[in-house]
């Protein structure tokens, strides 16, 4: 016989829980609510957390919703959803009262359901496009927040202040630029194949072309005969002129080498994450280089695991801004938020094909929040 009643599901992840409503109640449950618990773990080592979906069958009337449900509606937007009966309105505007008293004192903070019912649909999306669990709470509680209650039920409204809520937390940086006669030294770098010798290239011929600046080009890809020829052909096509530095100590050798220019472009090896030595090495090069920027490089293609670990491990090469590249190539963008989140330093471009100089463009908050949302295409 299916369940009649509303039910709880915990799991470690709400992926989990939805699956086992989906299992019990089928794919029309309503949810009810969501809300985030921690556990002690066993032996008290540590905490553990866990996930509650509060869920009623298809077409459950609304006044035998269980009290526990309207409390976690209640708790964090303060909208329950409008009950039957005098009686549990009261026993519900106590009970909210409570909750509300407890996490003024911050100790029940955690036990607060974090997605407002008309926000279901919106979360879900967010989750769809694989945004992590934990920033599609803390977005919908900004919209939540920051949309009137009877708007929240007009999509636009949702989605606009949804855009809002993922641009506010982007950050952004100008693009490269230099000052003609005084010689601005940027570095890329990146694991391989993401993009840094072609998004070099990119950035040199606009600055060039662009910007009227004189650039220049050094590499200390020594590796492959084929990578220095890769940045030798760009070089000559945008007419630059090009320096190798096989050792840290021929840098300073191979910048004075570019002759006067306003912009020196540093091209590095792709280096694998898990290559600690190699990391050190490039270290090396750059802390004689002393660039005033250095770019980590980062494919939108990649997992969101992988990029998690190249932010971490490339950490000791001192990068101070963010290149996205392959936005073309990736499946979805949700991922990036976390990986953006985690390295908290600011995305200066995006780059959107194997194009050059044309696929680049200087990144946006606004732009790439709506990118991420899937509410804007690349054109
Ligand atoms: N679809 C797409 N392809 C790109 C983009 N940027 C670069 N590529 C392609 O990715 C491939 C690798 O590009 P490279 O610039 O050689 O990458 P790299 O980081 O310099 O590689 P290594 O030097 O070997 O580490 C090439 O085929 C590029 O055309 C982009 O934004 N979108
Ligand atoms: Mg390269």
């Amino acid at each position: 016989m299916p369940p009649t009643s509303t039910r709880t599901y915990r799991a470690g992840t709400l992926k989990e829980a939805l699956c086992r409503v989906r299992r019990d109640l089928g794919g029309s449950a309503v949810i009810l609510g969501t809300r985030e618990l921690r556990r002690r773990r066993w032996l008290g080592l540590g905490e553990r957390e866990l996930i509650e979906v509060t869920a009623a069958p298809p077409g459950l009337p609304a006044d035998r919703s269980g009290i526990a449900v309207s409390v976690s509606a209640s708790a964090t937007t303060g909208r329950a959803p409008v009950p039957a009966r005098a009686g549990l309105d009261d026993r519900l505007g106590r009970v909210r009262e409570a909750v509300e008293g407890l996490s003024r004192l911050g100790s029940f903070e955690h036990l607060l359901i974090d997605v407002p019912t008309p926000l279901t649909p919106a979360y879900a999306r967010l989750l769809d496009r694989e945004v992590p669990e934990h920033l599609a709470r803390r977005l919908v509680r900004l919209v939540a927040d920051t949309v009137e209650p009877d708007e929240l039920h007009r999509p636009e409204a949702v989605a606009e202040a949804m855009r809002r809520a993922v641009a506010a937390g982007l950050p952004v940086a100008p693009p490269i630029s230099g000052v003609v006669g005084s010689r601005r030294v940027v570095a890329l770098v990146g694991p391989t194949g993401v993009g840094k010798t072609t998004t070099v290239a990119k950035i040199a011929a606009n600055a060039k072309l662009g910007l009227g600046l004189k650039v220049g080009l050094v590499t200390v890809d020594t590796y492959r005969i084929a990578a220095i020829e890769q940045l030798r052909t760009y070089a000559e096509i945008i007419d630059l002129p090009l320096a190798v530095a096989d050792a840290p100590d021929r840098m300073p050798g191979a910048l004075d080498d570019l002759g006067g220019v306003d912009l020196a472009l540093i091209d590095t090896a792709g280096r694998s994450p898990r290559d600690e030595v190699k990391i050190r090495e490039l270290a090396g090069f750059l802390a004689v280089a002393r660039p005033d920027e250095v770019h980590l490089v980062l494919s939108a293609a990649s997992g969101e695991a992988s990029l998690r670990a190249v932010v971490d491990r490339f950490e000791p090469l001192g990068f101070n801004r963010l290149i996205l590249t392959k936005l073309d190539e990736a499946d979805t963008l949700g991922p990036l938020l976390g990986v953006i989140a985690r390295a908290g330093r600011p995305i200066t471009y995006l780059t959107t094909g194997q194009g050059v100089p044309d696929d680049i463009e200087p990144a946006d908050r606004d732009r790439l929040a709506a990118l991420i949302l899937g509410q804007e295409a690349l054109s």
